[in-house]
């Protein structure tokens, strides 16, 4: 088993309960298991403004399968959740499963680029991944809270638990 991280994305058909379907699909893949995730958290559109807010979290998952096996998976749970690829870069999408890191793994191939290559620069990554792995040491070497430091919180909102 490995650990990985894996951050949502949703800014249409109602985000917040698109992110609590796909951490459900999460927890029923095979030969995984759903460790924790982060609060959901409200932001602007980075990218092209004339689109809705998205919300975003972050989940802890081990699992024992291969890279390109969960990639699969997670584009499977997308189209499930009615992802449409669209030609617009930077679009609205209903859900965006990204593999962040997969465990201490450097990949680099056309399909699958680990770690993911913005995340570094988003808060609305760095700051639920820190909620749920605050010590968190990335390949490189670097400690997450060095990113952290380089990243302002800014127009993030953490958004309540459902009650
Ligand atoms: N902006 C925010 N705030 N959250 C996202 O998940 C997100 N995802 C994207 C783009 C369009 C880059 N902007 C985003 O893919």
């Amino acid at each position: 088993m490995e650990r990985v991280y894996i951050g949502l994305g949703s800014n249409l058909a109602e985000p917040a309960e698109q992110l609590r379907r796909a951490l459900t699909a999460l927890a029923a893949l095979p030969a995984s298991q759903l460790v924790r995730h982060s609060s959901l958290y409200a932001s602007a559109p980075l990218g092209p403004p004339d689109q809705p807010r998205y919300v975003n979290a972050v989940a802890a998952l081990d699992t024992g399968l291969a890279p390109l096996e969960l990639l699969d998976a997670l584009q499977r749970i997308e189209q499930e959740q009615g992802r449409q690829r669209k030609a617009e870069r930077w679009g609205p999408r209903t859900l965006d499963l990204d593999i962040l890191l997969f465990g201490s793994r450097i990949i680099d191939e056309p399909r699958l680029t680990v770690p993911h290559y913005h995340m570094h620069a988003r808060a609305f990554v760095l700051y639920p991944l820190a909620e749920i792995a605050e010590d968190l040491v990335m390949p490189d070497g670097r400690p997450l809270v060095d990113w952290l430091a380089a990243c302002p919180f800014a127009g993030l909102e953490r958004l309540p638990a459902p009650a």
